[in-house]
């Protein structure tokens, strides 16, 4: 990829209302506010998306603490560089530790740059193995088990492939079961968010008698040897959401024996990047990803499509339609089609932002530019 300069970088804070609220153990979400980055380079624009949530209920990260970061660490960080690629900016955001939230929305936003400059696709240049992925949803917890059903039976009308029930203490053994009696077969996992502790193991385990896909995160995210203890007492597939932060800290899971599959979110780790070096190391150890979802508009769901066609992504990902989270998105909705999404084939992300609607949904807008140095 050729480098590029980065010249200014245009923040943007909208807020979206969800078409449904959307409980988790860490909380309920009836609209997002999200960050948007659009990078103008040398060589034209590219589009960046911040995961960070509200509040830091899912990571330390939240969308307050991110936008700082990136105003006053990262970016005069990547001002000072010179030409630099989406490879480089690791490296330069190195001595900033963590964040990986805030750095994943500005490589991807240069990435998208680059791209688009050189008229390549993102799921180009992943080396994408398939033009459509298989889609799943993930639905919250419900105030009844009735109310559930309905919700369930709902987007499996719609056609998606798998679905994710988001499960806590009070609220797990029953509601799968009751998800099972009626509607058989479907493939169906669970995530817990790190709402059980290692203790919790032989009442996880009577999950066991319902075979699903995996349980995901039962544990909290510092817990990587606690999940290998669980294993051993839960038969169900261990898979790592929040513990996944780096390739690193999915090598040392691995060995350790923590998780039998990896939920790989771009945001989670600091980029696409570094996500599509997660996604070759479990190819080497046999251990199948699948694509997270954060709730992201379209733009962070182009990307995540793309991903998702890399070829160890072999369970469905939540990368749901746009009508499951948005009544507008801002970009063209993608559409489920057979329960599955197509991976966009234009340069970059290969998705356009309706602009009239962003400047009609952005409460705040600033832009950052390099400081000359005092000579
Ligand atoms: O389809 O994008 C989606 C939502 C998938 O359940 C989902 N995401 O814990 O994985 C999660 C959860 C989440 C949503 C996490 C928003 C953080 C923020």
């Amino acid at each position: 990829m050729n480098p590029l300069t980065l010249e200014a970088v245009e923040l943007f804070r909208i807020r979206l209302p969800l078409v449904a609220p959307f409980e988790t153990s860490f909380g309920i979400q009836t609209e997002r506010d999200i960050l948007l980055l659009k990078a103008k380079t040398s060589d034209g624009d590219g589009w960046g998306e911040c995961v960070a949530t509200e509040e830091p209920t899912y990571s330390s990260e939240y969308i307050e603490g991110a936008q700082h970061v990136l105003v006053h660490h990262l970016l005069p960080r990547l001002f000072e560089r010179g030409r630099l690629s989406a490879e480089d900016v690791g490296q330069a955001l190195r001595p900033v530790h963590g964040h990986q939230m805030a750095k994943a929305a500005i490589e991807m936003a240069i990435l998208d740059a680059q791209l688009r400059a050189s008229g390549e696709s993102f799921g180009h240049f992943f080396g994408a193995v398939r033009e459509e992925v298989d889609c799943g949803v993930s639905v919250g917890i419900h105030s009844s088990i009735p109310a559930l059903l309905q919700t369930v039976g709902v987007y499996l009308d719609q056609g998606y492939r798998r679905i994710k029930l988001k499960i806590k203490p009070g609220w797990d053994v029953e509601p799968v079961r009751a998800v099972r009696e009626r509607f058989g077969d479907v493939p169906l996992q669970v995530d817990a968010n790190t709402a059980y502790s290692v203790s919790d193991a032989k009442h996880l385990a009577e999950l066991d008698a319902f075979e699903l896909l995996l349980i995901e995160q039962p544990l909290p995210e510092e817990q990587v040897l606690a999940h290998a203890e669980l294993a051993k007492v839960v038969q169900t597939a261990i898979c790592l959401d929040e513990s996944i932060t780096s390739v690193q800290a999915a090598a040392d899971a691995i060995q350790l024996g923590a998780c039998q599959i990896i939920n790989i979110k771009p945001g989670r780790v600091g980029g696409y990047l570094e996500a599509r070096r997660i996604h070759d190391l479990c190819s080497q150890h046999r251990i199948p990803v699948w694509m997270g979802g954060m709730l992201e508009t379209g733009l962070g769901r182009a990307g995540n499509v793309a991903m998702a066609a890399m070829p160890n992504f072999t369970l469905p990902g939540d990368t749901s339609a746009s009508d499951r989270y948005y009544h507008r998105d801002i970009t063209e909705p993608f559409v489920l089609v057979e329960g599955r999404l197509r991976v966009p084939q234009g340069a970059g992300l290969g998705v356009n932002v309706d602009t009239d609607f962003l400047a009609q949904i952005t409460h705040r807008h600033e832009t950052v530019r390099p400081t000359r140095r005092a000579i």
